[in-house]
């Protein structure tokens, strides 16, 4: 009889710990806003995501209390051209990382409701699939044009 008592406690256990465990799995490293000249629309997010998990991971959806909207965006070149291409989630393998850098994968962050210079912080809110979500704070960088790889994909 007693067995049949401990049993739900240990299952319980083992469910809190795959929570616990899912939670914590993605690890988010080198974020940065690129600073935009005062007055811009939109401005650009990158870092880089790794899942330290034993199951894949999806992002379904990024939000931040600066901005109006936030866009997952793919960068595809065709025919020498880049033109970017908004993703509805991001997938992340289990024990892969996925990088968003100029150039690639990157945050479109739409509208800001404040001005933000180098050195201030903003807040992401990383939504997961399964309702897990994870706020970053995210640095605003200012960048050199020489280091502009957006730009070389136009360069002829
Ligand atoms: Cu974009």
């Amino acid at each position: 009889m007693k067995q049949k008592i401990i049993v739900p406690g240990i299952l319980l256990v083992l469910l809190y710990s795959l929570i616990a465990a899912a939670d914590s799995a993605l690890k988010v490293t080198d974020p940065w806003i690129r600073e935009a000249p005062p007055g811009a629309n939109v401005l650009a997010a990158y870092m880089v995501i790794a899942n330290q998990g034993i199951q894949s991971a999806t992002i379904t959806a990024i939000a931040s209390p600066d901005f109006e909207r936030i866009e997952m965006h793919r960068t595809l070149v065709e025919d020498g051209v880049a033109r970017m291409v908004p993703v509805d989630s991001l997938q992340i393998a289990a024990a892969g990382r996925v990088v968003l850098e100029p150039g690639g994968i990157h945050l479109m962050l739409y509208s800001p409701k404040r001005l933000l210079r180098e050195g201030d912080s903003v807040a992401l809110d990383i939504q997961l699939s399964g309702a897990a979500c994870i706020r970053v704070n995210v640095p605003v960088v200012k960048m050199d044009a020489g280091d502009d790889d957006d730009h070389q994909h136009h360069h002829h």
